[in-house]
């Protein structure tokens, strides 16, 4: 493969400056690295100005509904669990209508790579708080300063039990590439934060200010140490990028397709779903 072989037929229609090019350059590249074919990969959006990847990619495409690309994307790979899946959006799809699916999608560990491109703001309907906008954050919407506090979607993925945590920042593409590519290898849920500016409605979270505090996860880390990464997520001192978190568990299909091998044992290959459902009662 090459890089130009995943050249969707839109042309990216991002702000010039937009982090999310960044993060599509470096997600194309990894999927060459890894000789993805474009007909056995699959990408999976919910809505936002980053959920539009489908339309600029030649894989397989699912443009879904506003907070719904997990529960797609989970479907597709349990139905397909041939076809890499690749599940993508915003701060506000995944961590506000989407928050509820992003906590079981941890906890169930689909073998699926989810990247969260984060602007900590609602760019595509143009400019509102988002749960990782920062407090004292004034928009049209909140024209005197938003009240809430923020949420920290690296920290939720490692409570939610999520088995491959990252975070990028779309100024760094090189490690871009890195962390999604360990993504895309790793067997079972792979979380990417990726911390990615937008210069158009967000002027508090500049790639200027965000360079400022980004740091790497020391070497030495270890990546199964999962409380030492969560000081890493939460550090106040600093923006720390790199694989925070990895360590390989049964995956949600590997352990469904088990149920069905139990329940054909009991029930002869023919079971219905009654059958199986008959074993848990
Ligand atoms: C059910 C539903 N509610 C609300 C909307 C309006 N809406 C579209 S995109 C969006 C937020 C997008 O923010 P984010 O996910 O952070 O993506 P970004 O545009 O910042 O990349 C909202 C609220 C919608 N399309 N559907
Ligand atoms: S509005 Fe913001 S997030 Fe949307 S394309 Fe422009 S810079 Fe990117
Ligand atoms: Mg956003």
């Amino acid at each position: 493969m090459e890089i130009s072989d995943y050249k969707g037929r839109v042309k990216p229609s991002w702000c010039p400056g937009c982090g999310n090019h960044a993060v599509l350059a470096a997600l194309k590249k990894s999927m060459c690295e890894l000789n993805y074919q474009t007909h056995e990969t699959a990408i999976v959006s919910g809505i936002g100005c980053s959920s539009r990847f489908p339309f600029f990619t030649s894989t397989y495409g699912f443009h879904t509904i506003h907070g719904r690309a997990l529960p797609v994307a989970i479907g597709l790979k349990q139905a397909r669990p041939e076809i890499n899946v690749i599940a993508v959006g915003g701060d506000g799809d995944g961590l506000s209508i989407g928050g509820n699916h992003f906590i079981h999608a941890g906890r169930k560990n689909p073998d699926i790579t989810y990247i969260m491109m984060d602007n900590e703001i609602y760019a595509l309907t143009k400019g509102q708080c988002s749960p990782t906008s920062r407090t004292g954050t004034i928009t049209k919407c909140n024209p005197y300063a938003w009240t809430a506090d923020r949420i920290n979607p690296v920290l939720m993925a490692l409570s939610f039990n999520a088995s491959y945590v990252a975070r990028g920042y779309s100024g760094d593409i090189k490690q871009l590439e890195y962390i999604i590519t360990e993504g895309l290898k790793h067997k079972g849920f792979s979380f990417i934060h990726i911390v990615s500016p937008c210069v158009q409605y967000n002027k508090v979270s500049s790639f200027e200010k965000i360079k400022e505090i980004v740091r790497n996860v020391p070497e030495e880390h270890d990546r199964k140490d999962k409380l030492n990464a969560m000081k890493y997520a939460f550090a106040p001192e600093g923006l720390f990028t790199g694989i925070l978190y990895q360590n390989e568990r049964p995956t949600y299909e590997e352990r469904f397709n088990e149920v069905i091998r139990k329940a054909k044992e009991i029930s002869g290959d023919n079971c219905t779903m009654y059958d199986i459902m008959k074993q848990f009662q």
